[in-house]
């Protein structure tokens, strides 16, 4: 019986939370798997460092390149080199707060960046089907529900930046008939979420409490709402989106909307501590302006992709909160801590 040829992808963002969940996905089908990371003067690769192989390991399947979404050169002799079967465009500077702050860096990486990545795949001449992470905060100030035909009002440079992102994928799918496909994928956190996001930002707090290290949680608006699921099945759907004969695009979220209040009230309740006893406001945290709710309609998704969410808000939330408290613990025993959760 005759095999079939091993797929190659690439991912950009291979470094962050959902570039490792993806790249663990697409390592267990069977997959080459391409990273690209940035250089650092520090490393950055805890989350894929229990994947890591070394250049030596023969018939390795996870290979690291270093390009900057930035350099769109270093993009074109990528996918020449590599000729991906599927491109998974996650790079971003990806923080809304901070791309108030840094609107024009946020809108070169995260905006003109998706651009530079199509246009490389035209230049490179390389036939490859690719995925953009667009976002919810595209829809912003829409009210909810939000789904695929929502329009947006994005609340943000980051915002911004996506909805460039967004539809420049749409042009090029319609323009060069490129296999381009838009995930657009409301929150979703992991133990592997990035320190300051909200969520993680209160279970780490919540594990430093519970063992004495620290006694109060600064956090900016409490009554935003916010449409949380758990990262690993997100990534799931990005990988679905691409094994369409169709290019089309998704919304993917839960459907249940909860507000930093709420994920406060839960998480602390699983270490068995009361949240207003520890948590205070900082206006610092909060935003120029805000995107108040957002609540994903993902039938679609479910319905073509057979993609339905299975861990829902309370559940992740301990989640977090137990793999805080025993990343601290391991800490505090001076174990190694492996981050492959
Ligand atoms: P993340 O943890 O912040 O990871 C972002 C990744 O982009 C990291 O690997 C980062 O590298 C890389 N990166 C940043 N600037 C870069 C540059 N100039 N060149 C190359 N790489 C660069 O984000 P995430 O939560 O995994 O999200 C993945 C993608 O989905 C992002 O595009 C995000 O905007 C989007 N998204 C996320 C959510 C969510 O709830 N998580 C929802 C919707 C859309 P370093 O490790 O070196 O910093
Ligand atoms: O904020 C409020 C804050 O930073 C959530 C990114 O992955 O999801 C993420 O963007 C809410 C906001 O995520 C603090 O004002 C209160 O209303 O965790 P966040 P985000 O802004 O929703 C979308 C879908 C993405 O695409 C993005 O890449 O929480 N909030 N107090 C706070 N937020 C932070 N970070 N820190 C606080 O102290």
């Amino acid at each position: 019986m005759s095999q079939l040829p091993r797929k190659t992808a690439v991912i950009t963002g291979i470094t962050g939370q959902d570039g490792s969940y993806l790249a663990e996905l697409l390592l267990e089908k069977g997959y080459e798997v391409h990273g690209l990371i940035r250089r650092s003067s520090s490393f950055n690769t805890e989350r894929i460092d229990h994947i890591y192989e070394d250049p030596q390991t023969v018939g390795r399947r996870l290979k690291l390149h270093y390009v900057d979404l930035s350099d769109g050169v270093a993009l074109v002799n990528l996918l020449r080199e590599v000729q991906p079967d599927e491109v998974y465009n996650l790079a971003a500077q990806s923080h809304v707060r901070v791309s108030f702050e840094m609107p024009l860096y946020t809108g070169d990486v995260t905006g003109l960046g998706s651009l530079r990545l199509l246009e490389a795949i035209r230049a490179s001449d390389v036939r490859t089907k690719v995925y953009q992470a667009s976002s919810s905060e595209m829809f912003g100030a829409t009210p909810p529900p939000q789904n695929e035909k929502t329009p947006f009002h994005p609340r943000s440079p980051y915002g911004c930046a996506k909805v460039f992102g967004y539809w420049a994928t749409v042009n090029y799918r319609e323009a060069y008939g490129m296999h381009a496909v838009n995930g657009i994928l409301f929150n979703h956190e992991s133990p592997r979420r990035g320190e300051t996001f909200v969520t993680r930002k209160i279970t780490r707090a919540v594990a430093r409490i519970q063992a004495g290290l620290q006694d109060r949680l600064y956090l900016g608006n409490l009554e935003a709402r916010r449409d949380w699921g758990y990262a690993p099945e997100y990534v799931e759907a990005m990988w679905r989106m691409l094994q369409t004969d169709t290019p089309d695009d998704y919304v993917v979220a839960t459907g249940e909307a909860h507000t930093v209040r709420e994920f406060c009230e839960v998480a602390f309740d699983a270490a068995g501590l009361d949240w207003s006893e520890y948590v205070r406001y900082d206006p610092s945290y909060d935003r120029p302006s805000e995107v108040d709710a957002l609540i994903g309609d993902a039938s679609k998704a479910s319905e073509q992709l057979g993609w339905t969410p299975q861990a829902k808000f309370a559940e992740l939330a301990r989640i977090m909160v137990a793999a805080d408290i025993e990343q601290l613990e391991n800490q505090v025993a001076g174990v190694g801590v492996r981050v492959d959760r």
